[in-house]
């Protein structure tokens, strides 16, 4: 800047062309804040999901995008290879989409523990209600095999569910544990790990 004043210039005037400058650096610095933060923000965080299995994990299905809304925790799938028609879809407690034994048999998916119920509601009452505050809407998987609508859970937020995993189950979610527990969706087909919680936060900001 000193260089653009005249020798012999006064110094209010360079004092004005000082803060000017400042003044300019300042909004432009906002706005390239302003600009990139939102864009950040809208671009949420894509999980990858994969197949359940006896041995492991399975193949790839694609991935689920998550972030937050005015209106809560928007999920878009992403997906191709799952069981056409309605799933029973959940965050369940584990960030871990591994097999475990139950009653001496191996079960796909069983690591990731049970639905999300931070206030140990220990109800199944679906994404509206009070019980577990994992229930999400069931996620459609259209004929071909490929989901792509997204759903909605206005209880939650990305911070919340950091750390934990989004389990898809091979049957519907009737959002109550009458006459099956946990909405009837039995099996688990596909799951995918959010990460773990530090993680999360870091990248949120
Ligand atoms: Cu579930
Ligand atoms: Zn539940």
């Amino acid at each position: 800047m000193l260089l653009l004043i005249p020798i012999g210039a006064d110094k209010p005037k360079m004092l004005k062309l000082r803060f000017l400058f400042t003044v300019a650096v300042t909004l432009v610095l906002t706005a390239v804040v302003v600009l990139i933060q939102p864009a950040r923000g809208a671009a949420g965080l894509n999980i990858p999901v994969n197949l359940t299995a006896m041995n492991g994990v399975g193949a790839s299905v694609g991935s689920i995008n998550v972030r937050n809304t005015q209106y809560g925790l928007l999920l878009t799938p992403n997906l191709r290879g799952i069981t056409p028609g309605l799933h029973g879809f959940h965050v369940h407690q584990n960030p871990d989409c591994g097999p475990a034994e139950k009653n001496g048999a191996i079960v796909p998916g069983l690591a990731a523990g049970g639905h999300f119920d931070p206030r140990q509601s220990g109800n199944h009452e679906g994404p509206y209600g009070e019980g577990h505050l994992g229930d999400l809407p069931p996620l459609y998987v259209g004929p071909d095999g490929v989901a792509n609508v997204p759903v909605l859970a206005p209880r939650l937020a990305v911070s919340d569910v950091w750390g934990r995993s989004l389990m898809i189950h091979a049957r519907g979610d009737n959002f109550s544990d009458t006459p099956s527990p946990l909405g009837g969706g039995g099996p688990r087909e596909a799951c995918g790990v959010m990460g773990s919680r530090l993680d999360g936060l870091s990248r949120l900001r």
